[in-house]
């Protein structure tokens, strides 16, 4: 080997290189032109063995070309690196383009069940006088749903509920909610602040104000000397959220088995303003739930001494409030669960 011929074959090499770089179409095929040239096993170094074989004086020389040579072919490299990495994003961005102004595709957004958003509504506006709200089973026994609240076997107030019963003896699907204030009279001592919402039943010939399953609200408070003044005035409060404030409300009497004395709850009629209408039944009243003082035979039966603890309870259909803030004329329209019906409540 000597110096012409090594001089020669570098300049050779770069040539070739050259060629070849430029005529490289992707950034893949450079990558290995590049390991094949300049890397460590590559051809430029191969070349550069000969020097070795050189005389010391005519070395420096063949370095200098090789340098020259190298970085010739580098530079090459990094241009049309470049070019090509150019070119590529462009064809990539071409075919990755996405059209940012096509349509989404509309989800569809579900709203609450008008009951559901009455029950929500009613416990909110208790929750600002401090009751929290407590969920009890929807299968229920005989002694809680009727018995513990002076409800015996054989008294005819039974027949105020159309019971449904379960194939296990001495137990049945609830008819009210009571009997989840019974359980939280049982097991909680007094003061007592709390709502009961929840599913019932009751075998009934189904029209547009009656239905085997409803749900019911009810609120309970015992507390030492805890009046039906109390019971007054918080449900003219909840009138007044649920109906607007300054609207009439009046107590007229009522019955049930566990209260004594026990009230109809009744709210100046929202379609006539007490006027009289085919709504209201030309009374200009509304009835929207039934309340009184817990029985001092209740407060017995759960433990609790009535000349100590008095309380009151109240009970109410949230679908029955929701028919009458939206004039909706048909129960039936709340469980069967038509989307017509249930939009029209965003
Ligand atoms: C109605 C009337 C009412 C009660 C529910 C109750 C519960 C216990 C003791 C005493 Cl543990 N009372 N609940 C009282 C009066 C009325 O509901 O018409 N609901 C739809």
């Amino acid at each position: 080997m000597d110096l012409a011929q090594l001089t020669h074959d570098l300049e050779a090499l770069a040539a070739e290189t050259r060629a070849a770089v430029a005529a490289a179409t992707d950034s893949v095929g450079l990558e290995s032109l590049e390991l094949d040239v300049l890397g460590k096993k590559g051809r430029l170094t191969v070349v550069l063995r000969g020097i070795g074989a050189l005389p010391v004086d005519e070395r420096p020389k063949v370095g200098a070309i090789a340098n020259q040579v190298r970085s010739g072919i580098e530079a090459a490299i990094a241009g049309r690196r470049r070019d090509l990495g150019e070119s590529e994003l462009e064809a990539r961005l071409a075919a990755e383009r996405i059209d940012v102004t096509t349509p989404g595709r509309p989800f569809r957004r579900g709203s609450l069940h008008p009951g559901v958003e009455a029950m929500a509504e009613i416990a909110r506006i208790f929750a600002q006088f401090g009751f929290v709200v407590h969920e009890s089973p929807e299968i229920e026994d005989d002694r809680t749903n009727f018995q513990m609240l002076n409800i015996p076997p054989d008294h005819p107030a039974r027949d105020l509920w159309d019971t449904l019963y379960v194939d296990v003896p001495g137990y049945l699907l609830r008819t009210h909610t009571s009997p989840g204030q019974i359980r939280v009279m049982e097991s909680t001592p007094p003061p007592i602040r709390v709502l009961l919402p929840g599913r019932c039943f009751r075998y009934e010939a189904i029209d547009a104000s009656h239905a085997s399953e409803f749900f019911q609200v009810e609120g309970l408070m015992v507390d030492e000397g805890t009046t039906l003044g109390d019971l007054r005035g918080l449900l003219e409060a909840f009138a007044h959220g649920m109906f607007g404030p300054g609207r009439k409300t009046r107590f007229r009497p009522g019955y049930y088995p566990f209260t004594e004395p026990s009230v109809a709850f009744d709210v100046e009629c929202l379609v006539c303003g007490g006027v009289g209408c085919p709504v209201c039944g030309r009374s200009g009243w509304l009835t929207i739930l039934g309340a009184g003082m817990v029985h001092p035979v209740v407060l017995r039966n759960v433990g609790l001494d009535p000349e100590r603890y008095q309380g009151f309870a109240f009970g109410m259909g949230p679908e029955r409030i929701s028919m009458l803030r939206h004039r909706i004329n048909d129960l039936r329209l709340f469980m069967e669960n038509d989307l017509r019906f249930l939009e029209q409540f965003r």
